[in-house]
């Protein structure tokens, strides 16, 4: 059988349990007081934390960390969320204010890569011929029917996803694929798109403090044209997106030092961009927040003689009073922030279309989990270092408070040492399902098949963490492989238990598939099988794949619900996904979870309104670090892997 390694989309490091020393009163987890003691090796004066507060003490909770010295960049009372860059040296003591209920220090995920591993060697002894216009529904490429979407859609037609709205917590969403520009109804697909992002860290992000006044004026050495008035006025630069796609050039016209002015208007929030690069902003489309017009502007032009899209997508969007001196330990000085939202990878595109794609390949049969379902994409990623926890901590509250969200999909984690499912993140996302009613789909890591390598925050107790498997089929038609297993668990996906014994992960999907790619990316090969795909396609595997599947599954569910007039909790899907999961023989529960999601018998159980119970086990945990736990030594399972002696 072929081993195929987890890509690194979910790329993580590996853990480092390390030497325990006793530290009275330490209010740091191993994981914050290494990237403190970093923090403090490279001079940094202040440091961003996230915080989870006790309910009702969010008020108190900013305002002693503003009498402490730190900027609060974000408070959200209903969630018991604050966000604050805090001088280095008083973290600790911000950790121990009263109404803390959680601090963790921000830290970058790596940005998910999407190139798959690839095994060089011989040619394969199966040639499939790769997904085309005559690709049926049910397929191996991107095997939607193994979790029984397929036939649930075909039975019910119109329980298809449609009155769902799925959020995508990624890179972002390319805004041109065909297979993403509308749902099985015909209405729009990307209903809302925003950027989650610390705009002092995301040069996408540009401060709107130059006031220039028009018709004509001089800046950056050069004359410019726009409407008479006052404005404010910056330059993006597309080099800022040199660290992944795309690569720097934005315009796609073979060079990475385009630049492009951007006029605002703080009175309106009206932006101008010049993508013709003409110093002339009167002949450029005012533009406004996607969600307000869907208005998607574009870098370069295409050449309509290659398959290729020679032009980027873009959206804008405002973020208004960012104190743009967190280190003065003083409110302001505030300026407004313009926004260009393009996508940071492709990534969250490929997400995307394995969740709700609706005719990819060019077949109007082949489509993602929920066809019918629209999306908002929220990008947390940037080019500069990866997926910030604080973005994806701010996103996801923005997703589902403001952006009104039915379920979310986040294929983004990390790996520490501590995964109990008690980090600040934890807590923030366990208040957004329970409160808001808005489950959580995590990828559950490709750090596997080593025990206890389950991915925060895929290990908060409520969210569903999703391990990825593969059938036999799709090792055919994605790998040119032969095995004799019906379905079995990727190596790579990241195996449970919790640290503190916890079953993680809880559920599995396919975790290999060919879905969307921003078009603007060249088409790629399928080695192992022996295809190429076009531009806007490409093969990839990960649990960044399986959960998308899971949440697509769940849209489906939901959209039936809808459709019947009932109410589902959170806790009434997740049982209902977990009580008809289908076993994976010869996979251990640490690696499947409850077993491969079956949309129909998930239904079933709905249907009929299944009870969720609720058990609490207590039993002793030994491992190196399990003082660490919220009990010490205690949690819901027997973990034991405690050094002998
Ligand atoms: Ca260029
Ligand atoms: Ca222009
Ligand atoms: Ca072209
Ligand atoms: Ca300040």
């Amino acid at each position: 059988m072929t081993l195929v390694s987890g890509s690194p989309a979910h790329a993580a490091p590996p853990p480092t349990p390390e030497k325990v020393t006793d530290v009275p009163n330490e209010p740091l987890d191993p994981r914050d007081r290494q990237l403190l003691a970093e923090a403090e090796a490279n001079g940094e004066p202040t440091v961003t934390v996230v915080v989870a507060t006790d309910r009702d003490e969010t008020g108190a909770v900013a305002q002693a960390l503003t009498r402490l010295g730190a900027t609060v960049d974000n408070r959200v009372d209903d969630v018991g969320y604050v966000r604050a860059r805090v001088p280095t040296a008083l973290v600790r003591k911000a950790a121990t204010l009263p109404g803390v209920a959680a601090l963790d220090l921000d830290e970058k995920f790596p940005l998910p890569e999407p190139t798959p591993e690839t095994r060089p060697g011989p040619l394969p002894r199966i040639r499939p011929a790769g997904p085309g216009p005559t690709t049926p529904a049910a397929n191996p490429y991107l095997p939607t029917h193994e979790t029984g979407a397929v036939s649930f859609v075909k039975a019910h037609p119109t329980w298809d996803g449609r009155g769902v709205t799925i959020g995508i917590m990624d890179t972002g969403i390319d805004l041109d694929h065909p297979a993403l520009q509308t749902t099985s109804t015909g209405e729009r697909k990307i209903v809302d798109w925003f950027t989650a992002t610390d705009p002092l860290e995301d040069p996408s992000w540009r401060a709107m403090i130059t006031e220039v006044t028009g018709p004509t004026f001089t800046y950056a050495g050069q004359t410019w044209t726009a409407p008479a008035g006052t404005w404010r006025i910056n330059i993006f630069s597309e080099s800022i997106t040199a660290g992944d796609a795309p690569a720097g050039d934005v315009n796609r016209d073979g060079d990475r030092d385009d630049l492009f002015g951007v006029l605002y208007d703080p009175a309106t929030g009206d932006v101008r961009v010049d993508t013709n690069q003409n110093r002339d902003f009167t002949d450029d489309e005012v533009m406004r927040p996607y969600r307000e017009k869907f208005q998607v502007g574009h870098f370069g032009t295409d050449d309509p003689g290659t398959p290729v899209r020679e032009q980027v997508p873009f959206v804008v969007e405002v973020r208004r009073d960012v104190d743009i001196d967190p280190t003065d330990q003083q409110p302001g000085p505030y300026y407004d922030f313009v926004n260009i939202g393009i996508v940071a990878g492709a990534h969250g595109t490929h997400v995307a279309g394995i969740a709700a794609g609706h005719g990819l390949f060019g077949s109007s049969k082949v489509n993602g989990a929920a066809p019918g379902a629209k999306l908002v994409s929220a990008r947390a990623c940037s080019w500069a270092g990866g997926c910030s926890y604080a973005a994806l901590t701010d996103g996801m509250i923005e997703l589902v408070v403001n952006r009104k969200v039915d379920v979310v999909n986040m294929s983004i984690g990390g790996l520490p040492a501590l995964n109990d499912g008690n980090s600040a993140q934890a807590i923030l996302y366990t208040r957004l399902i329970n409160d808001y009613g808005v489950q959580f789909f995590i990828s559950a890591g490709n750090s596997g098949p080593g025990l206890n390598t389950v991915g925060d925050p895929s290990v908060a107790t409520d969210v569903v963490s999703v391990a990825a498997s593969i059938s036999r089929d799709t090792w055919r038609a994605n790998y040119g492989s032969e095995v004799r297993a019906r379905h079995s668990v990727f190596p790579f996906s990241s195996r449970g238990p919790r640290e503190d014994g916890g079953l993680k992960p809880n559920i599995t999907a396919p975790g290999a598939a060919i879905s969307t790619t921003p078009l603007w990316l060249p088409g790629s090969a399928v080695p192992e099988a022996g295809y190429d795909l076009p531009p806007g396609y490409q093969m990839l595997n990960g649990t960044s794949m399986a959960a998308p599947q899971a949440t697509g599954a769940a849209a489906l569910l939901l959209s039936a619900a809808k459709a019947t007039g009932r109410t589902v909790s959170p806790a009434a899907l997740r049982r209902a996904l977990y009580s008809s999961a289908t076993w994976i023989d010869g996979a251990p529960a640490h690696s499947q979870g409850y077993g491969l999601v079956n949309v129909p018998g998930a239904w079933q159980l709905l249907r009929t309104g299944p009870q969720p119970r609720s058990y609490t086990v207590d039993a002793p945990v030994c491992t190196p670090i399990s003082e660490h736990l919220a009990t010490p030594h205690r949690g819901p399972g027997v973990f034991n892997r405690a050094p002998p002696g």
